[in-house]
């Protein structure tokens, strides 16, 4: 079979046929790729997370479910961080600080914009995307994304906790995948 087949005929347990079993694969008769991946576990690193006070009643169980997750991943007190801000604007200088001190492994942002009656949700939106975006960048310091932005209140309460699951644990557990994926590269 031709080398290219693997990846179109997985073998019964969904892995292309040559599947190591040890996260290489085996593709060809010489060539085996490495493949990295990052653990869900907060066993080691040092965890900052950001939290905005605007909207609270949201941001304040994206919170608990953010520390919730790190401790149930094995992250004990010393290795976490909380540093609250006004609104979600200051998000970003609080994080662009706290990934560049040196001290902590990811900074998890968390905030709640809630759209108005005016183009203001808009402004802080981009705002914030745009500087957490950055701070990966120019940090090399993985910033998570766990700023809801939302029409409604009620979609804000779906992801905070409900329905739709909690968008800081979410960004809790992107943190420590990106912790110890970049341990490895
Ligand atoms: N801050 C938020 O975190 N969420 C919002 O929905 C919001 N709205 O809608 O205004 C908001 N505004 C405050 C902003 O983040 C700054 O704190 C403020 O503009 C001072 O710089």
């Amino acid at each position: 079979m031709a080398s290219g087949d693997r990846w179109a005929n997985p073998d019964e347990s969904g892995h292309p046929t040559g599947f190591a079993g040890d996260n290489s694969y085996d593709i060809g008769a010489e060539i085996m790729i490495k493949e990295i991946k990052g653990s869900i576990s907060a066993s080691k690193g040092n965890y900052a997370i950001v939290v905005s006070r605007f909207n609270e009643f949201i941001t304040s169980k994206l919170l608990g479910g953010a520390v919730d997750c790190l401790q149930r991943h094995g992250a004990s007190d010393e290795q976490i961080t909380v540093v609250w801000v006004p609104g979600s604007i200051e998000i970003t200088t609080a994080a662009k600080k706290l990934a560049t001190s040196g001290k902590y492994d990811a900074v998890i942002c968390l905030g709640a914009v809630i759209r108005g009656q005016t183009s203001h949700f808009d402004y802080v939106c981009q705002q914030i995307s745009r500087g957490v975006g950055q701070i990966n960048f120019e940090t090399g310091v993985p910033a998570l994304f766990g700023v809801l932005t939302c029409e409604t209140i009620e979609q804000a309460i779906e992801r905070a906790g409900t329905k739709q699951g909690n968008a800081g644990a979410n960004a809790a557990v992107s943190a420590m995948e990106m912790v110890n994926l970049l341990e490895q590269i």
